[in-house]
């Protein structure tokens, strides 16, 4: 797997992939210098990588706090989060709506807070939306997915589909991406609550997993641990904290990527019932700079599509289709948070994989990415003030 070894290492920590932690700006901006040289090389080698089309970025709302992810409603406006606890409208005319009343509250800590929202795709006429959060409090805290009636910018009918267990007393590590499937039924990611690392290998628990649940709640009687062996919401396992889960359109593909520790970011293609390794395998080093695992590799564990050493924190994924971006078809664009842009990653028929970086002149933490329902696409800047933008083919 043709994968970028760069020469410039930088000093990470556990709270790198929140506001505030990063490093002297000096030291960043000239390791990304190096690595976009190293980037040159690689795409002067990539066949997959084309010349990159002409595309204009609009900015749709600004001076917001802590944007965590953007949602499509069928009648033009989008949802987004602040990680802070609020849920908004961005109105199809530029309006940013007040925080819409209802909201469950949220434990905005470390990385805790409100995450993803994803409106059913019977919105038109259920009103219904799926929220993903920090629940509970600094020393008994989970991953939550509720289930709400969205109405005159307000909240009814919130239902609890989905709590992780154990309770954790951290607040890192939460995963907090939804998906849903063809079938409805809808996927959560969970992180390993970061000092509960040996749990994502547990399948008796739901931390370090993807998790699969029904609308209403009840959980599918063909989850792999339905009939036992496991905790029966566990679909995946052997992850570490996933902030990327996208639903491939086209194929019903589902991908996944996830922070590795000092190196070791992963894509992975998900599979029911696969283990992804973690903490027993990895291509990434505690921060310590201690090894997590000497191995990379161990039978029975499925290897990641992609990853990154070292880590480019991957926040946000999607799979772009569109009548917008036709060069991109099919391609996953990842958001980086530490490396300030959207990779556009490609992979041949061969397993071989490229990437690309694209909007490095944004200059800011990108926490999510997504397409829209015309082909353009959104992209969401992490922190305080973030801002949502939206990318659109032409001058
Ligand atoms: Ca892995």
């Amino acid at each position: 797997m043709p994968t970028l070894t760069r020469q410039c290492r930088r000093h990470q920590n556990p709270a790198r992939d929140h506001a505030g932690a990063s490093l002297q700006r000096g030291l960043r901006n000239a390791g990304r210098y190096l690595r976009r040289c190293a980037w040159l090389s690689l795409l002067s080698a990539a066949s997959a990588a084309a010349e990159t089309p002409t595309y204009t970025l609009t900015t749709l709302a600004e001076d917001l706090d802590h944007p965590w992810c953007v949602a499509f409603l069928p009648d033009g406006d989008m949802l987004f989060t602040e990680r802070t606890g609020a849920l908004r409208v961005l109105h199809a005319d530029g309006r940013v709506g007040e925080p819409v009343a209802g909201v469950p509250p949220v434990l905005f800590r470390g990385q805790g807070g409100l995450f993803d929202v994803l409106p059913d795709p019977g919105f038109a006429t259920n009103q219904r939306i799926y929220l993903s959060f920090a629940h509970g409090t600094v020393s008994a805290n989970a991953t939550r997915v509720v289930s709400a009636r969205l109405d005159a910018n307000e909240l009814t009918d919130v239902q609890v589909l989905f709590t992780a267990e154990p309770l954790k007393d951290t607040p890192q590590h939460y995963g907090g991406k939804l998906a849903m499937l063809a079938d409805g039924t809808l996927l959560l990611t969970t992180g390993d609550g970061f000092d509960y690392r040996e749990q994502a290998q547990n399948p008796e628990v739901t931390l370090g997993k993807t998790v699969r649940f029904r609308v209403d709640g009840s959980l599918p009687a063909d989850n792999p641990f339905a009939d036992g062996g496991g905790h029966p919401a566990v679909w995946t396992m052997g992850h570490r904290n996933p902030q990327g889960l996208a639903v491939d359109p086209a194929s019903g593909a589902v991908y996944l990527h996830e922070h590795g520790p000092r190196g070791g970011d992963e894509i992975n293609l998900l599979a029911a019932g696969s283990n992804y390794g973690w903490p027993a395998v990895t291509f990434g080093i505690d921060y310590s700079g201690a090894h997590v695992s000497p191995f990379t590799e161990w039978p029975g564990m499925t290897p990641p599509l992609h990853y990154w050493v070292p880590s480019i924190a991957a926040s946000g994924l999607v799979v772009y289709r569109g009548s917008e971006f036709p060069a991109w078809e099919g391609s996953l664009l990842v958001g980086a948070l530490v490396d300030q842009e959207v990779r556009r990653v490609t992979r041949a028929a061969d397993g071989a994989v490229a990437e690309e970086a694209l909007f490095s002149e944004i200059g800011e933490r990108i926490r999510d990415v997504r397409v829209a329902p015309d082909g353009a696409i959104v992209v969401v800047t992490d922190g305080n003030p973030g801002r949502i933008l939206r990318i659109a083919a032409g001058p």
